[in-house]
């Protein structure tokens, strides 16, 4: 973060262009409007201060994709999943955000609705604490070779192997949130993020969840 931010002053001193140009958020009407006349060439707080700059972000909205996937050491199974959704600005240091998600692996699996809001600096590098929810089902796979039933109708009942897929019900989690957003330019951010999954399910199956996003605002 230190080095990112070291990066766009030393950019703004030599007012370089492209992705760390001084006056990144041109695209953007309030943006471009406050900073319409750029700081002089050698005025490096001015640029500093241009490059830096986010907090013409309020009353921004917009749709997001975004994907993770869960960290958990014990299992060798990966659980990793997308969702699509959107996100707004109410003030500059402040968004809710709402998404439909589905994740899983070859024998697990959740999707619902994900909820949440996230304190963010507003600068262009943001990082944020966040709070969330996800609510949906969960899906997992059990052995159904005891049950004197044909589980998987092949005509068989409990031969060695036989599985079926259960629906767990209600999958209800909430979790803290820390992640940081960088603004390509007035209207695109890309984010990383670090969820601690609590479930419902009981403390010993919290995870982390790290994931991405992108998102395309407009006013
Ligand atoms: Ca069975
Ligand atoms: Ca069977």
């Amino acid at each position: 973060m230190r080095s990112s931010l070291l990066i766009l002053i030393l950019c703004a001193c030599c007012g370089c262009n492209g992705l760390f140009r001084s006056r990144y958020a041109m695209d953007d009407p309030k943006y471009a409007e406050k900073y319409e006349d750029g700081a002089e060439q050698w005025d490096v707080w001015g640029k500093a201060k241009q490059a830096l700059d986010a907090r013409h972000t309020a009353g921004l909205g917009g749709l997001y994709v975004g994907g993770g996937v869960q960290v958990r050491p014990e299992s060798s199974q990966v659980v990793g999943g997308g969702e699509i959704g959107t996100e707004g600005y109410i003030t500059n240091w402040l968004t809710g955000r709402g998404s439909l998600g589905i994740y899983g692996a070859e024998r697990e699996g959740y999707g619902g609705v994900d909820l949440g809001i996230r304190v963010q600096a507003p600068t262009r590098i943001a990082p944020f604490v966040g709070v969330g929810t996800f609510q949906g089902v969960s899906r997992t796979v059990k052995s159904g070779a005891f049950n004197w039933e044909d589980d998987d109708k092949d005509g068989f009942i409990d031969e060695p192997g036989e599985e079926y897929a259960d629906f767990d019900g209600w999958l209800s989690t909430f979790y803290p949130e820390v992640g940081a957003h960088f603004w390509l330019n007035g209207s695109v951010r890309i984010t990383a993020y670090g969820r601690y999954f609590m479930t419902s399910l009981g403390r010993d199956l919290d995870t982390w969840v790290l994931g991405g996003q992108i998102n395309v605002f407009s006013r």
